[in-house]
């Protein structure tokens, strides 16, 4: 019997670039879906290489410690070559097809399992972290720089649960806690989907989503372009990426910290 599910949930970009129209439904009805082939072998190879030295020279600035990942953000501002991997305009144009409207960067992230890490990046949701307001929708594309077998750490997505905003902000860090928060998701379907280096994955910022531990030798290099609504201001709540800047609540998250990639 020919399998169906999986035409649904992904497709490879078309010759113009873009993705068919099923798949931005799929998108909007799950809230995940997997695109493959957004890198050519050898953009991987470019940006791999980009990525690992960027790691071995900042490992110890980042933000997780607790072993779950190396998680290093706005590599775009300081490193040239990963500056066209989080600014590429195909990637923000499909971004933008899923989404239905003009998106920023909110930040990028290098997100590494290091290899064996053995530790899993629990059940969240994004957006509850974000110091974001007057925003009408946020998502990831979650780009593959090595394969990503279950084994070495690929996601796993809770359908529709895009839907299910106003929830405090969870810990990634217990297996529980988003189930606590509301324990209708703990008996949802759950979705894993492997990548081959170069596909992606773009989830809407409200999906539930976990990652599997790295139980492999090799580590899990993974680079996330996070785009927000270009109409987005500042919430006033503190977050990494805005205290530096000291904006006023209220302040459009604009200019050239917060470019439009597509446009
Ligand atoms: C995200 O990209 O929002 C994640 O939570 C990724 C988790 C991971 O890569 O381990």
């Amino acid at each position: 019997m020919e399998n169906t599910a999986s035409l649904a949930i992904e497709s490879d970009l078309d010759s113009s670039g873009r993705i068919p129209g099923e798949l931005v439904d799929y998108y909007r009805q799950n809230g995940f879906v997997r695109v493959r082939g957004v890198l050519q072998p050898e953009e991987v190879e470019h940006f791999r290489g980009a990525a690992a030295a960027y790691l071995e020279q900042h490992r110890a600035e980042s933000l997780e410690k607790a072993g779950v990942f190396s998680q290093l953000v706005n590599v775009w501002q300081r490193d040239e070559t990963i500056r066209d991997l989080t600014l590429q305009p195909g990637l923000a144009a499909v971004a933008e097809q899923l989404a239905g409207i003009p998106l920023r960067i909110w930040h990028d992230q290098m997100l590494v399992k290091e290899p064996h890490n053995n530790a899993a990046t629990e059940f969240h949701q994004d957006r509850p972290y974000w110091p974001h307001a007057n925003d009408r929708q946020s998502l990831s594309a979650w780009i593959a720089l090595v394969d990503v077998p279950p084994e070495r750490g690929c996601m796993t997505f809770l359908p529709g649960t895009q839907n299910r905003t106003g929830l405090r902000p969870q810990d990634l860090h217990s297996e529980d806690d988003l189930f606590e928060v509301d324990p209708s998701l703990r008996w949802l379907p759950r979705v894993t989907v492997p990548l081959r280096a170069g596909d992606c994955t773009f989830h809407n910022s409200y999906t539930g989503h976990m990652a599997l531990p790295n139980t492999t030798d090799l580590a899990r290099l993974a680079h996330v372009n996070i785009y927000i609504d270009a109409n987005t201001t500042y919430s006033g709540h503190p977050h990494v990426i805005t205290d530096p800047l000291h904006l006023p609540p209220g302040a459009p998250l604009n200019g050239p910290t917060f470019p439009r990639p597509a446009q």
